[in-house]
């Protein structure tokens, strides 16, 4: 556990600290008026920076966390900020296939249009725990719920994206995703895999359905981009290795990136013209760059997809509505 945690620190001494000192921003100048957004944990970190940078811009903006003060504070935190009311929360549960679904039907119920979806709700290295439906914790937020959120509300976002401003859904992975691991056999298994781990795992799913799901959207108006923030001083850090992660915060914070240079790459990969143009792509430091091989390989990334679509109940026919028919 120890030589994780110190490992653990030295890669955030070591990229967090060259990373922040030449951090690319976000250039893109562009308003958002009658747009609406989505960030799931939008309320914390990195997704309250980019919450409020997008509300900044005139956008209609949807944040979603599991603690309900959470929300409340952030919401007072980002109409303040960007002098905008057109903010709501919502309670969002990713570790719960249930509240994925409550939730993205009520979105769907009554939002007119959603043109920018950032899946950047993430849990650390937390206890690994059995979700209430039988998942894994770190799996079912980071990687399950993720996936079925973004399915269920393709419907949406092919509705809102036209050929000259795609819908745009950025999927927020890291750069511990190149040492994931993807076994077949294992990769639910609770107590199989260190904390540390299981959070690579996720990731590196995560950026393999980014790879597939551009694909299987061809020639629709919607793109979807991983986007790897970089190493950012964030709450993240608190659950890690019990109270030692408090440790890891402080180094964090003080040699990391904050959330606002860590949001820039989501925003980048969100606003900027020619970002909007490409597609199954991963970002970091505002540009392109190659995911982990393996998230190239067809074959391995499809046997992940059906996997996924499985795991989280969705039948074939459900599928293939969400990806080309009209909505209900
Ligand atoms: N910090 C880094 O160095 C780093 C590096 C690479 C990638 N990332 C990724 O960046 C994203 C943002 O993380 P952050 O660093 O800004 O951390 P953070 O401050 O802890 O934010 C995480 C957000 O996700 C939400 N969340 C956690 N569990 C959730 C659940 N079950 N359902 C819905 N929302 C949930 C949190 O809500 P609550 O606070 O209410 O739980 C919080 O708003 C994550 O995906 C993370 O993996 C971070
Ligand atoms: C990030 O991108 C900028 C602009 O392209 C570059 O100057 C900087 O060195 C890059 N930073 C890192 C850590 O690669
Ligand atoms: C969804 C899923 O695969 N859940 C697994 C989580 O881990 C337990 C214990 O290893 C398995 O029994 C579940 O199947």
């Amino acid at each position: 556990m120890i030589v994780y945690f110190l490992l653990l620190v030295i890669v955030v001494l070591f990229l967090g600290y060259r990373e922040k000192r030449n951090n690319e921003y976000c250039r893109s100048n562009r308003r958002l008026e009658g747009r609406t957004t989505l960030v799931t944990g939008g309320t914390s970190g990195m997704g309250l920076e980019i919450a409020t940078d997008l509300a900044d811009r005139g956008a209609r903006v949807i944040v979603a966390c599991p603690f309900v003060e959470e929300g409340e504070r952030a919401l007072k935190i980002i109409v303040k900020k960007s002098d905008n009311e057109n903010v709501v929360f919502k309670f969002l549960d990713l570790q719960s296939m249930e509240s994925v679904r409550i939730f993205a039907k009520d979105i769907l119920e009554s939002e007119e249009r959603l043109d920018i979806l950032m899946n950047n709700a993430g849990t650390g290295f937390g206890d690994q725990l059995l979700t209430k439906d039988g998942y894994n914790f770190t799996m079912a937020v980071n990687y399950y719920g993720a996936f079925l959120l973004t399915m269920l509300l393709l419907p949406l976002l092919r509705k809102s994206g036209t050929p000259e401003e795609p819908a745009k859904i950025l999927n927020t992975a890291s750069i511990l995703h190149y040492v994931g691991i993807l076994d077949f056999d294992n990769m639910n298994k609770l107590n199989y895999w260190s904390a540390l781990r299981l959070y690579c795992n996720s990731k590196l799913c995560l950026s393999m359905f980014t790879v597939e799901l551009a694909k299987r959207l061809k020639g629709q108006n919607v793109i979807v981009n991983t986007v790897d923030p970089g190493v950012v001083g964030t709450p993240i850090f608190n659950t890690y290795c019990g109270k030692l992660g408090i440790v890891a915060t402080l180094v964090a914070n003080y040699l990391a990136k904050t959330s606002w240079q860590g949001a820039q790459t989501a925003l980048h990969a969100a606003l900027d013209k020619e970002a909007s143009k490409t597609t199954g792509e991963y970002f970091k430091n505002c540009s392109v760059r190659r995911a982990k091989e393996i998230a190239y390989d067809d074959d391995v990334r499809v046997k992940l997809w059906k996997d996924t679509v499985r795991l989280v109940n969705l039948e074939e026919s459900d599928v293939q509505r969400l990806l080309h028919g009209a909505m209900n």
